[in-house]
């Protein structure tokens, strides 16, 4: 009995780690370990050579236990002593430079044109970048002999020899997506869709991605006044001033009859944009009245409904607000320059606190 102590206190006290101190135990005390061996002769025993081995037993089995324990408590505690030399930390040292990149003045303006026509009604719509060019042109009343869609302003989607399905493009507009909106949800329809856009043409003020918002509005009796209405409050709210003048002077576009261009009265004092006051005019968005080819491509009845449109350049939009010169700069992932003219992530815009705060 004394070896069987002698033995197993020294092997717990020389366990150098939990791995070897479990070992320890099963030996010990496990199912087949020698002190329940030993327990389990205590059957054979007779009753009184029992009275005198039992007790004796017993308390070297508790004595095993509780070193077992200690030991395992003191392992712990040792590995946690040296987790905490290893690990340790210097809380004086200064933050490390966190965030790299701010809010994109691209994603800043569409945060801000969403929130305006939100308010007034206009839901958002998205749509494929990769486009039918049914959707793309055809549903627009853009024939196919129409100079937009030639290979020099339309990206084309590669095709295999034999691929009989309807050619593919980029989209050139938004357009698609509103015709995608009125077929889906029908008439009355408010609609905003902000997004990327594609057209082959690359110099100082044109890239071939770049991006649009355009609306729709569909209902019994629109006119080209609430056009009107629709896109002065939006010009003041967008440009954060109290009054603009307007000009809608008339132009063509396939999807619209009539159509305007819309221009907004400015000065340029110096080289900064005053807008609302000035002799000057600066072109601002494209606009019209939904063509009944359109409607009726989108299934809606021209004869019961009608609707008005306009579409406008987000980067410009972002250039002419933010004072941004060059519209390439917004699409070379410059850190310095998205440093410069980009957002911090936690300044929202809202109606009431000034969009571009
Ligand atoms: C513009 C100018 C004028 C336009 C038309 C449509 C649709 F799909 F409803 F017919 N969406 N956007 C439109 C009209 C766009 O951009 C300069």
């Amino acid at each position: 009995m004394d070896d069987l102590r002698q033995k197993y206190l020294g092997a717990v006290t020389s366990a150098a780690d939990e791995p070897a101190l479990e070992e320890v135990r099963l030996a010990a005390l496990g199912k087949k370990g020698e002190i329940a061996l030993n327990m389990r002769e205590l059957g054979q025993m007779s009753p009184e050579e029992r009275m005198t081995v039992a007790p004796t037993l017993n308390a070297l089995r508790d004595e095993v236990a509780s070193a077992i324990a200690a030991r395992k408590a003191a392992l712990q505690d040792a590995a946690l002593d040296e987790r905490l030399r290893a690990e340790w930390l210097d809380v004086t040292l200064p933050p490390r430079p966190r965030c790299q990149g701010t809010v994109h003045p691209v994603s800043q303006v569409t945060e801000e044109v969403t929130l305006i026509f939100a308010e007034m009604g206009f839901a958002v719509a998205e749509g494929p970048q990769v486009e039918d060019d049914w959707h793309n042109f055809d549903a627009l009343n853009i024939a196919p002999e129409h100079p937009a869609r030639q290979e020099h302003d339309t990206f084309y989607m590669a095709r295999q020899p034999g691929d009989n399905r309807p050619p593919h493009v980029l989209r050139t507009h938004t357009s698609p997506v509103q015709i995608r909106a009125m077929l889906g949800q029908g008439a009355p329809l408010r609609v905003i869709c902000p997004g990327r856009v594609f057209r082959a043409d690359y110099d100082q003020t044109h890239s071939p991605m770049f991006h649009q918002v355009e609306g729709l509005a569909i209902d019994r009796d629109i006119t080209m006044a609430q056009l009107k209405w629709t896109l002065e409050e939006f010009l003041k709210a967008f440009f954060e001033v109290d009054r603009v003048d307007l000009r809608f002077r008339a132009s063509h576009f396939p999807f619209t009859e009539p159509s305007a261009e819309v221009d907004i009265r400015c000065s340029w004092d110096n080289g900064t944009l005053k807008l609302g006051e000035g002799d000057s005019w600066l072109e601002i968005l494209g606009s019209g009245m939904v063509h009944p080819k359109v409607l009726t491509a989108g299934g809606i009845d021209p004869a019961q409904w009608q609707g008005f449109a306009f579409g406008m350049g987000i980067d410009r939009l972002a250039m002419l607000k933010y004072g941004i010169p060059d519209l390439r700069a917004f699409f070379e992932s410059d850190l310095r320059w998205l440093r410069h003219y980009g957002f911090g992530s936690l300044e929202v815009p809202t109606l009431a606190g000034g969009l571009s705060r």
